[in-house]
């Protein structure tokens, strides 16, 4: 059958994919979900028809979320997940021996139970001994946290519907305060070349909380179109400087390499960043 799916987040533009199966779709609490078996990306999983992550390009995204904070910090003890249901940003943090517990904080458990069952290999984690499940609103856990983490990560959907709020000066400033006093925190933040002026609000947001505040960008082939971004905040270790300590061995995409290019921008990317 010839069957495709658009995904038409940016106007007037469209990034199409041919599926060879739709595998599960359905309507959670929060957002429409399906999983599609696409012939160039394999196993994709697809939220309110935005593309999230797929099994042949997932690993850049997720070693990039995590690995530049968790080797930025000396000794990346507790560690805290909002969104990521999927379970490949809890993969990646796992693979750091200095990790002593993490925490998921996922709005949609439709989210994890479909990982689960269709992305095996993004899921690998979410039984892990380590790993606590929190279901809920990722801004409300923070509510009730205190200084307790190492390091934050922000594995959010795009800033729309229920997923606005994981952008808000606010919510950052929740994460700032849910972080011990070297907390780092990492977030995906779109891409600088179709989200410029969103992208500089968030900078700015995060510039007035964190002394380090360092965007940096990855080549991740499903998320339009190609360039995407993401921030860190750190309150005292610089992450541009060489990693602390060694990433985990078996990487796909990260490498002392790629850390040191990843933060240097081109020039209309630097441009967002340095603009008033
Ligand atoms: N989170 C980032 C998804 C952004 C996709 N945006 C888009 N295709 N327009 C993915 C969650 C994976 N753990």
């Amino acid at each position: 059958m010839d069957l495709w799916f658009s995904e038409k987040h940016t106007p007037h533009l469209a990034l199409t994919y041919q599926v060879r199966e739709t595998l599960y779709k359905t309507r959670t609490d929060y957002q429409d979900l399906a999983v599609l078996d696409t012939y160039q990306f394999g196993r994709t999983l697809v939220l309110d028809d935005i593309v999230q992550t797929t099994v042949k390009d997932e690993f850049i995204y997720h070693e990039m979320l995590v690995h530049p904070a968790m080797t930025t910090h000396p000794s990346p003890q507790k560690a805290l997940v909002i969104g990521g249901g999927d379970g490949g940003s809890v993969r990646e943090i796992l693979k750091h021996p200095a990790l002593q517990k993490v925490v998921l904080a996922e709005l949609d458990p439709q989210v994890i139970e479909a990982s689960r069952r269709f992305l095996p290999e993004l899921s690998s984690g979410l039984d892990h001994p380590k790993l606590d499940i929190t279901i809920g609103d990722g801004k409300e856990f923070l509510k009730k946290t205190r200084g307790e983490f190492d390091v934050i990560f922000v594995d959010s959907p795009d800033p729309i519907g229920a997923a606005e709020g994981l952008f808000s000066p606010d919510f950052y400033a929740l994460v700032h305060r849910a972080l011990k006093p070297d907390g780092i925190f990492a977030a995906q933040t779109e891409s600088p070349f179709i989200h410029g002026p969103f992208l500089r609000g968030v900078l700015q947001a995060v510039k007035g909380l964190f002394p380090q505040t360092h965007l940096y960008l990855a080549h991740i082939p499903t998320y339009q179109h190609g360039m995407w971004s993401f921030t860190l905040g750190s309150k005292v270790h610089d992450p541009r400087e060489e990693g602390v300590t060694q990433p985990p061995p078996g990487l796909r995409y990260y490498n002392g390499e790629v850390r040191r290019g990843a933060f240097c921008l081109p020039a209309f990317v630097r441009e967002l960043v340095e603009g008033e």
